[in-house]
């Protein structure tokens, strides 16, 4: 298959480290769906990212699996786009070292998500996790990719990987990386914990009331939002009674974003209520978004060998765009040519 090159062209990358969340969603998956008009789309389940923290390995290729059905469920076209696992296409791992190279130490020591994924004790955190902004920047760069839809917690990677791209450019005296866009996608979207309305929904939250899963049935969905965490307060009327409030903003703006409202229209008709009745039509909500989602990513996980196929084809065709160029910055390095 040719590619489209005539249209922009986007990476986005999702770490199989479990199943994908409403976060995960309304922060990313959703904005790529919509990102496919218009754009040459590649997106990666990033295993190799995933294994800086430990996976168990049968879980990690079962997630991996999980996380491409997840992703053809919330709409992602694998036959228009590229959809491949990392760790399939050697040119990220091989651009990722040059980058090793290229990147400074002081750059990374910047990197707030390394602080706080390696948590108190850094000295224990892999080495991979400390040098993931590198391979953040190969997975990008290895497709002259312009464009990376980001939210607001990546946009210092997307930074460290202009640095990177400038440095390879001017130490080689070439101009061949080009510069790379962050697309801020739209105020939707920082979900937080159902059970702390200062921490972000993750899929690696050791609690499981923590997060609702994109796989979720009705039943447990509703059981979650019931759960939530909520102050005693009834819901304001207006967005300023929300400011010191996390796990009531954090519900309003489930809502929002999915019923595509400002947070002032949601509080113009819930404000005043308490949160049980606020609770029911939000669990409504959620189900009616991710109920489908749920159902076809279960058809399709029916089928493993099929979904395993859609990746190998799909990285194959990111293989085809990524070796020329990747082999280009071995090239420019002084490596001797492969074959
Ligand atoms: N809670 C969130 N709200 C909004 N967006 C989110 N994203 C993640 N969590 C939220 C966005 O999802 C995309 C893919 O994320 P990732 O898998 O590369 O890594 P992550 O950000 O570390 O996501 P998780 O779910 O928290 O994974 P774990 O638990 O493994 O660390 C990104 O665009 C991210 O912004």
């Amino acid at each position: 298959m040719t590619e489209n090159t005539a249209l922009p062209r986007i990476f986005s990358g999702i770490q199989p480290s479990g199943v994908p969340t409403l976060g995960n969603y309304l922060g990313a998956l959703r904005n790529w769906v919509r990102l496919q008009e218009g754009h040459a789309c590649i997106f990666c389940v990033v295993d190799l990212h995933a294994i800086t923290v430990w996976q168990e390995p049968r879980a990690l290729a079962a997630q991996t699996r999980e996380m491409a059905a997840s992703l053809i469920a919330c709409g992602i076209d694998p036959e228009r786009h590229i959809l491949f696992h990392q760790s399939a296409v050697r040119a990220h791992a091989q651009l990722a070292w040059i980058f090793n190279c290229v990147a400074r130490l002081g750059w990374l020591n910047r990197m707030t998500q390394f602080k706080d994924k390696a948590g108190k004790d850094r000295e224990a955190a892999s080495a991979g996790l400390y040098v993931y902004p590198n391979l953040m920047a190969a997975d990008i760069l290895a497709y002259h990719a312009t464009r990376v839809p980001v939210g607001d917690d990546q946009k210092q990677h997307l930074e460290l990987a202009n640095d990177i791209a400038q440095k390879f450019n001017h130490d080689y005296g070439v101009d061949f990386f080009p510069a790379i866009e962050p697309l801020i996608m739209g105020p939707a979207a920082r979900v937080m914990s159902l059970r702390d309305g200062t921490k972000k929904m993750s899929k690696s939250d050791p609690s499981e009331q923590s997060r609702i899963n994109l796989t979720d049935d009705n039943d447990a969905i509703a059981l979650k939002i019931r759960r939530a965490k909520t102050d005693p307060a009834p819901l304001p009327s207006e967005p300023v009674g929300l400011e010191g409030r996390p796990e009531a903003r954090n519900l309003v703006g489930i809502y929002a974003a999915l019923a595509d409202l400002p947070t002032a229209a949601v509080l113009a008709e819930h404000g005043g209520k308490g949160f049980g009745a606020f609770k029911e039509a939000l669990a409504a909500l959620v189900i009616a978004h991710l109920a489908p989602i749920a159902a076809e990513t279960r058809r399709l996980l029916a089928d493993p060998g099929a979904i395993e196929a859609v990746l190998r084809a799909g990285a194959s065709r990111a293989a085809a765009i990524a070796d020329p160029i990747v082999a280009e910055a071995e090239r420019l390095v002084g490596f001797l040519a492969r074959a």
